[in-house]
């Protein structure tokens, strides 16, 4: 009977150890966020420090664990035997406790030097990871009409990325691109930056602490409320990769993702221009050119930038080319065919591959989120779930005042149409 609920309990113990296990395979193209994959030089020095840890103490396991066996067996009680101690006490000995604090130190210090070093390291960009020249190439990629001075703003040597947690999305700007809230140009959820090139981060945020982390690149720092935090980052290859905020922030922390496309430079100047660009006129006498109107009647021009056609601060995420991203809502929606995307991913070996935005996605998404988030009643009055448990969006939202008038934000199920189609024209 014991043996039987002994062995059940033991093959429960292991299964579920061999899944732990299974967790941390390298091959499994589920593992979008895996720190065991590095694919820059920050997050292999946080993984080499990760694994000099890791192989310290299973030596240290193995001894312990071997020298705990051994006693078990060698000096177990025998049927019939007398366990009472057969030798006194003693107060220990001398020479195997200063060899263990020794030994102690020792495995301490061996720790202690790859783990300072990367401190060091991840602290700032490197002297190394500056280009020799200031001026380098790919920058002046960016003046092709001689207007803007590039090369005067990048005196700084590196690329400067400001990242701004709110509740709950990122938002990312570029001072020395012009893109910034003051120019009108800020880039929400999705980091882009040019493959093998340093990049400095400059961290913090406008509410809440969050904390910014791009495991196969690098994290985790936090955005403070009023401090100034920075960190580096370094992609050496193409992609697209995810992130999200490991700090608890509220309701919707857990849906407060983000991603970062990794582009060869010159994608990255093409991008930078494609950013600064304002959003093309309407068809007149179109669906585009209804939800415009709806963008304005329906209150939402009051939390989002438009470039060209709406100017709003920074409440809520500019949607100037929202249509271009692969993500919306914090990056909880996923823009592209997930079919497709997954096919990709297996068909590749590699979860940073990715198909492009899906129209219909994203229609469909825009749809469920505008809808949604944040009213208790969606399309005609029905009640609808939120999307994101808590979001900031719609007015009433705005500083969680559930008790202001909520009968504004009704939507007809042509009037979500025509706001769909209308952000669908912002590329
Ligand atoms: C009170 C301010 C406010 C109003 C009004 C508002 N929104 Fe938003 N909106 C937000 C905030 C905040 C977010 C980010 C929510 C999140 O991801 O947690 C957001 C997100 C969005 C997004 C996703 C953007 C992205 O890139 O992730 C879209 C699209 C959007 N809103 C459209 C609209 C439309 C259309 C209306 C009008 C019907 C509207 N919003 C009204 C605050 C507002
Ligand atoms: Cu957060």
């Amino acid at each position: 009977m014991f043996s039987r609920i002994f062995n059940k309990v033991h093959l429960f113990t292991i299964s579920i150890f061999g899944i732990l296990v299974s967790a941390c395979s390298r091959d499994d193209l589920n593992v979008r966020q895996s720190t065991l994959d590095p694919k820059g030089p920050v997050a292999k020095m946080q993984f080499d420090v990760f694994m000099d840890t890791v192989w310290l103490v299973l030596v240290l396991f193995a001894i312990v664990g071997g020298l705990l066996v051994y006693a078990v067996i060698r000096f177990r009680a025998r049927a019939g035997e007398d366990t009472r101690p057969k030798v006194e006490e003693g107060h220990g000995n001398p020479l195997v406790e200063i060899g263990l604090i020794t030994a102690s130190i020792g495995a301490l210090v061996f720790i202690a030097i790859p783990t300072l070093s990367a401190i060091w390291y991840t602290d700032d960009v490197p002297a190394e990871a500056i280009p020799a020249s200031k001026l380098s190439a790919w920058y002046q990629h960016l003046d092709e009409n001689g207007k803007e001075n590039y090369p005067k703003a990048l005196a700084g040597d590196v690329l400067e990325i400001d990242v701004i947690g709110k509740q709950w999305w990122f938002r990312f700007e570029y001072p020395q691109l012009g893109l910034t809230a003051d120019a009108k140009h800020t880039v929400p959820n999705e980091i882009v930056i040019p493959r093998g090139k340093a990049v400095r981060l400059n961290l913090r945020s406008e509410d809440v602490i969050h904390s910014f982390w791009l495991p196969k690149i690098a994290g985790k720092v936090d955005l403070m409320p009023g401090r100034k935090n920075k960190m580096w980052i370094q992609a050496d290859q193409v992609g697209h990769y995810y992130g999200q905020c490991a700090e608890f922030c509220g309701d919707s922390h857990a849906y407060m993702l983000f991603r970062c496309n990794v582009v060869e430079p010159e994608e990255f100047a093409k991008w930078v221009k494609a950013q600064k660009a304002e959003a093309a006129p309407v068809e007149p006498n179109s669906k585009a050119e209804k939800g415009k109107a709806l963008f304005a009647a329906k209150t939402c021009a009051m939390c989002h930038n438009i470039s060209g056609h709406f100017g709003a601060g920074n409440f809520a995420p500019d949607l100037t080319h929202v249509a271009s991203r692969r993500s919306l809502a914090g990056a909880w929606l996923d823009n592209r065919d997930r079919k497709a995307q997954l096919a990709l991913e297996v068909q590749t070996k590699n979860t940073e591959s990715t198909t492009p935005v899906d129209p219909a996605v994203l229609k469909a998404n825009l749809i469920k989120w505008i809808g949604s988030s944040g009213t208790s009643h969606g399309i005609d009055g029905q009640p609808t779930k939120d999307v994101k448990p808590g979001n900031r969006m719609h007015y009433y939202k705005m500083f969680n005042v559930v008790s202001l008038n909520e009968s504004h934000q009704q939507f007809t199920a042509e009037e979500l149409d025509c706001l769909a189609e209308y952000l669908l024209t912002l590329k």
